[in-house]
């Protein structure tokens, strides 16, 4: 059977040539004008990237290599007795454009097991973190600190050639998925005081290993929902802030834990990765202020105070989606299979019935519906992960898949450093003036 390298090896001059041939056809047409509004919009609907692993459609939100999420959900690999898809698969499946089978994703589980000891510098650094550090500060650190025994800074130090870039940023890669539950696990432990860090079973998948770090291995449906939680977070096309970091650091050559590093940096902002812990924090302000089992009135009202205070309400809107995220029905559906009646999951769902009409009413969001981050805190504290200031750290784990992934294919079709136009406001003005 043949490994994730030894297939990658074997795509890559087919890709290469696949993208020749798309540029030799394409690469004069136009995606039609840039406005001037977009440069100060944010960029938004400005075509400016190139990312494989998945393509976002606002009405029907993500596809990984053109599958959707209930797809990947039924074709992808599951562990013996599990109902959702392995992470090790998806990854495979982003890299590669194909399902891989059984053993293959075995093979992966097995590979990262092994590559998943983090040098002991970092985990003092780790240890020598405040507790009132913010888990995604301790993260990023610590990832950036993985830097230290990069293989692809390494070959670049010792000349290697252009052609050969790929091999260590997919040694690095690998390296960087297989040492994030450690990372993850040190960190939890460290500023929430769970006990001493238990040994990696190689003989588990990544998901198992990642609950069994943070202390949730014996509960079969906390495992399931991280291999649910780091398929349908690992990727969403290129332009959001953490992925398009990724690929911009890592188009000056940084090696992937430094491009990964800074990604997470930008995984930590309240508009984007931040608001899976916004959005609990919220939802317990709220309970606190009208209580538990309030009537739709109450809710209504606070979610118009918020609004009201000028402030957002937390995983409802998107950027580019128009519709209700996939990830957060793949979530409900998880939840109503698990834990129906979990007061707090009925209380999300009183806020889903009632959050897109004001925001509609109140006339500025471009979404009214609910994103990925509405639905994800409340099932980790279902199981009891209830510390919320960790959550974006598991969405980081997740989001390592699909920045990986791209750093890979970026150094094999050899994508050029990043360098856009931008302008200042006299500029422009001048630029136009008889226009
Ligand atoms: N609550 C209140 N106001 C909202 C809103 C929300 N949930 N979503 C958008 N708006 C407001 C914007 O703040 C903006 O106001 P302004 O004109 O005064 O600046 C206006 O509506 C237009 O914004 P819009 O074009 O719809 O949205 P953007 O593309 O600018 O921003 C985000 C998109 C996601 C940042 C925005 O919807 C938001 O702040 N949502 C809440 C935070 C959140 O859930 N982020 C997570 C997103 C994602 F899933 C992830 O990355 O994890």
């Amino acid at each position: 059977q043949q490994t994730l390298k030894e297939r990658l090896s074997e795509l890559i001059p087919v890709e290469m040539e696949n993208v020749k041939a798309a540029r030799a056809e394409h690469g004069k047409k136009s995606f039609g004008p840039v406005v001037v509004d977009q440069l100060y919009g944010g960029m938004r609907g400005l075509p400016a990237l190139i990312w494989e692993g998945s393509v976002l459609d606002a009405e029907e939100g993500i596809r990984f290599r053109g599958k959707t999420i209930p797809e990947c959900q039924e074709l992808l690999p599951k562990a013996p007795g599990g109902q959702e898809p392995l992470p090790e698969g998806l990854f495979w499946l982003l890299v590669t454009g194909e399902v891989p089978t059984q053993e293959q994703v075995t093979a992966l589980s097995k590979d990262w097991a092994a590559r998943a000891a983090i040098p002991e510098f970092v985990q003092e650094l780790i240890d020598r973190c405040p507790p009132t550090l913010h888990p995604m500060s301790q993260f990023s650190l610590a990832v950036t600190a993985l830097n230290h025994d990069s293989a692809f800074a390494k070959a670049y130090q010792e000349g290697i050639s252009k052609k050969d870039y790929w091999g260590p940023t997919f040694e690095d890669s690998m390296d960087l998925i297989a040492k994030l539950p450690n990372i993850a696990g040190r960190i939890y432990r460290n500023v929430y005081g769970q006990g001493k860090l238990p040994a990696i079973n190689p003989d588990k998948d990544y998901s198992w290993n990642l609950a069994n770090l943070l202390g949730f291995g014996e509960s079969q449906e906390f495992v399931e929902l991280m291999r649910l939680y780091i398929t349908i977070h690992s990727d969403h096309e290129g332009g959001n802030v953490s992925a398009h970091t990724g690929k911009l650091v890592g188009s000056a050559l940084s090696d992937p834990f430094l491009s990964f590093g800074a990604s997470l940096n930008g995984l930590a902002g309240p508009l984007h990765g931040l608001a899976n812990q916004e959005v609990l924090i919220w939802l317990r302000k709220m309970q606190s202020k009208i209580g538990e089992n309030a009537s739709d009135e109450a809710v209504k009202e606070y979610v118009w105070s918020t609004l009201k205070g000028g402030q957002v309400v937390p995983g409802y809107g998107h950027a580019v989606l128009r519709k209700t995220d996939p990830r957060y029905m793949a979530q409900r559906e998880f939840a109503l299979k698990h834990l129906p009646e979990d007061p707090l999951f009925k209380l999300v769902g009183q806020v889903y019935n009632i959050v897109p009409e004001i925001l509609l009413a109140a006339g500025k969001a471009k979404n009214p519906w609910p994103n990925v981050d509405a639905h994800s805190g409340v099932l980790l504290t279902h199981y009891g992960l209830t510390q919320m200031q960790f959550y974006t750290v598991l969405f980081g784990v997740s989001r390592a898949f699909g920045v990986a992934a791209q750093l890979i294919w970026d150094r094999a079709l050899g994508a050029p450093l990043e360098r856009p136009k931008s302008y200042s406001t006299n500029a422009i003005k001048q630029m136009f003036k008889d226009k």
